[in-house]
């Protein structure tokens, strides 16, 4: 059996379904840029920065803007994210999340996140799950971006953990290289992912055990 002694959770997608409101904020901007914007380009966006996916989006349309344009747009971008995120309330916390975050605890195990986004903070404040991690690091504390590691790897380092003692959980592909790149156990919720070590649908009834179990496994 693995030795655990913390968890990560990514934050939109995992423990929210935010990720549904950047997907709408970026189309609205695509769209008023002309450029289209699928499903899979928002899946390719989950878990990047703001910034990051802001490139990518001006990329696929050819476009170059100056970089006072480009933070205007991001701006745009979060004011639609933020009306939509705004009546955000606990009971749009995912299924199964609270009562496998008190099974962590109950089984001395930290709570830790790592996510992307700046607005992190503000989104578990609405979620009111913020005493329940011992460590956020988000879009404010890092530099690199999912898929580099560096996310997990400070909150990790904040835990006092070491890589190998603790599972990350993401809904992004990006999310599951970073954690793999960073030597983390990693569980990947939601269709078309690869590569993690344990793959569900969702957290739904899903205890630590059965994580714990099936990551010992691979
Ligand atoms: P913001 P996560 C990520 O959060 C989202 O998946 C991604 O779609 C978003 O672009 C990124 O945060 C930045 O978010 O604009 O709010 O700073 O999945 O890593 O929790
Ligand atoms: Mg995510």
């Amino acid at each position: 059996m693995i030795e655990v002694k913390a968890c990560i959770f990514d934050l939109d997608g995992v423990i929210v379904d935010t990720a549904r409101h950047h997907f709408a904020a970026w189309q609205s901007l695509a769209n008023e840029l002309g450029i289209p914007f699928t499903k899979e380009d928002n899946d390719r966006l989950k878990g990047v920065s703001r910034v990051d996916s802001l490139e990518y989006i001006l990329k696929k349309g050819n476009l170059v803007l100056d970089s006072a344009t480009k933070l205007q747009l991001m701006e745009k971008k979060n004011a639609i994210y933020l009306s939509l995120s705004e009546k955000t309330s606990p009971e749009d916390t995912m299924d199964g999340i609270v009562s496998l975050m008190d099974e962590l605890a109950e089984s001395g195990l930290q709570i830790g996140l790592g996510s992307s986004s700046k607005n992190a903070r503000m989104i578990l404040t609405k979620l009111e799950l913020m005493s329940r991690f011992s460590t956020i690091v988000d879009g404010n504390n890092i530099t690199l971006s999912k898929p580099d590691p560096e996310v997990f790897q400070k909150a990790a380092q904040l835990m006092g953990v070491i890589p190998s003692q603790c599972i990350v959980i993401e809904d992004a592909q990006a999310g599951i290289e970073a954690a793999l790149s960073g030597g983390f156990h990693v569980v990947g919720v939601g269709e078309g992912l690869k590569n993690a070590h344990l793959h569900l649908n969702d957290l739904k009834g899903i205890g630590f055990n059965y994580i714990q179990e099936n990551l010992s496994a691979h």
